[in-house]
């Protein structure tokens, strides 16, 4: 049975395309610097936009026009949607998909009827599995939604809900392990503030890193090999969420003694709202050696909010495919789109041609970065810039054998030195010619 059955399985026709329905760029076998690009890109969809969005916004009704509609039944549908993932990835040739816990199944009365409704639905994807090729990037648990975690999980003020949400992750962890999911996310939705004039910000934090040890400790006692994540964001819906960006989550991770147990997810809209760019929140977890996974999407940088788009920009995906190829790529983690189609774009189709200008704008910035870093200036022009500590008084300062007063001494009758011109606007032209360029 067809769920998206007038949408044929998509093809690559090349750079010329203009079809919606088909790809420009991303041509999964293709080589990129010795490695296929389905490799590198590793692309997942996101459950909770592509198979629960329906264009509801704050100021209006559900636009989105879906074939499970009339549906009722909320287990028949929650099998529905799931049938609908794994036609829908197959057809896109995407090898993965993410859920929360709460994605695919229905909450019951209590935790342990809501734990059943889950098993029935995993039992089904696991049946699927059999069958598919198609698998889970990452599972995670939804501590925000309900009003019980109106004031967070892990950093609830009320230990009855901590022990909900540690209870809840268990299973979300079991789940994940069951299915062979290759991650495992933690996103603290809630787990921030409104105000400091109720909160007891060392001991919420405190309970944060408790939490996450007890997750560590689950993981090793049900033999869970998948790779845990921590996906930053500064803010929304909390005034202010805890794990802000990379640079403050890694802090926490090392005060608590947690680094050697995460990576990052780092997703592109959240670097933009805690002021960073997404090169840069790439760049400063890849340098820690600490870049899992990728939330790929992108923000409106003037509406200011977590706008969930696809990602479209290509110089924004050439330079984070940049990291990503000096990472090594992502293995185990991946591209997931955490994106939502804009609430005008309501048909069925729009969420193919979506997820295809999300993949292809990938794709094109893959080749992009190749060509930068195969055409080597960028790279030539950085050694170069620092080429001082290569030799003399740099190789000192960079074997740590300087100290203030050698310094002073080598420097105090020298002339003022002074740095060579940054060519900041030619850098930014190689870029550019290195987008021409794939894209020819
Ligand atoms: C919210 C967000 C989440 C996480 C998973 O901004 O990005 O969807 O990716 O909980
Ligand atoms: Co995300």
């Amino acid at each position: 049975m067809s769920i998206f059955d007038k949408i044929e399985r998509i093809q690559y026709k090349g750079p010329d395309n203009r079809d919606p329905l088909a790809f420009s760029f991303y041509n999964p076998e293709e080589t990129i610097m010795g490695t296929t690009m389905k490799e590198y890109l590793r692309f997942a969809v996101a459950f909770w936009h592509t198979f629960k969005g329906d264009g509801l916004d704050m100021f209006g009704q559900p636009t989105a026009r879906r074939s499970w509609d009339s549906v009722k039944d909320p287990m028949t549908l929650a099998k529905l949607k799931v049938d609908a993932a794994f036609e829908f990835c197959e057809k896109l040739s995407i090898d993965y998909f993410c859920f929360h816990d709460r994605d695919i199944a229905p909450e019951g009365n209590t935790l342990r009827q809501t734990n059943n409704n889950l098993d029935e639905i995993v039992r089904h994807i696991s049946d699927h599995l059999k069958t598919s090729n198609v698998g889970i990037l990452w599972g995670t648990a939804n501590l925000f939604a309900h009003p019980r975690f109106m004031h967070g999980a892990a950093t609830s003020c009320d230990a009855d809900v901590y022990a909900y949400a540690a209870a809840q992750v268990k299973k979300a962890i079991e789940v994940t392990k069951e299915l062979g999911g290759k991650n495992y996310v933690f996103w603290g939705g809630r787990e921030g503030y409104e105000t400091l004039l109720n909160t007891n910000m060392s001991l919420e934090i405190e309970n944060l890193a408790r939490f996450f040890h007890m997750a560590v400790d689950y993981a090793k006692e049900i033999g869970f090999e998948g790779q845990f994540l921590i996906e930053p964001k500064p803010m929304e819906p909390t005034k202010h969420q805890y794990d802000f960006d990379v640079a403050n989550a890694l802090s926490f991770l090392r005060k608590y003694g947690l680094e050697e147990h995460f990576k990052f997810n780092v997703e592109a809209n959240h670097a933009t709202l805690a002021g960073h760019d997404f090169q840069h929140e790439l760049r400063f977890a890849r340098i820690n050696g600490l870049l899992g996974s990728v939330d790929a999407n992108q923000g409106d940088l003037l509406l200011g909010w977590d706008t969930d788009q696809f990602p479209t920009d290509v110089y924004s995906t050439t330079l984070g495919m940049y990291e990503i190829i000096k990472n090594g790529g992502l293995n185990p983690g991946g591209l997931n789109f955490d994106a939502k189609v804009r609430r005008g774009s309501y048909e069925e189709k729009d969420l193919f041609s979506s997820h295809i200008a999300g993949m292809d704008t990938f794709a094109l910035g893959l080749k992009a970065a190749a060509k930068l870093l195969q055409e080597g200036t960028l790279e030539d022009l950085l050694k170069e810039r620092y080429r001082s500590f290569d030799s003399g008084i740099g190789k000192e300062i960079e074997e740590g054998r300087a100290s203030f007063k050698s310094l002073e001494e080598y420097i105090i009758d020298k002339e003022s030195p002074l740095p060579e011109p940054s060519r900041q606007e030619y850098l930014e032209r190689l870029v550019n010619w290195s987008i021409v360029s794939a894209g020819r």
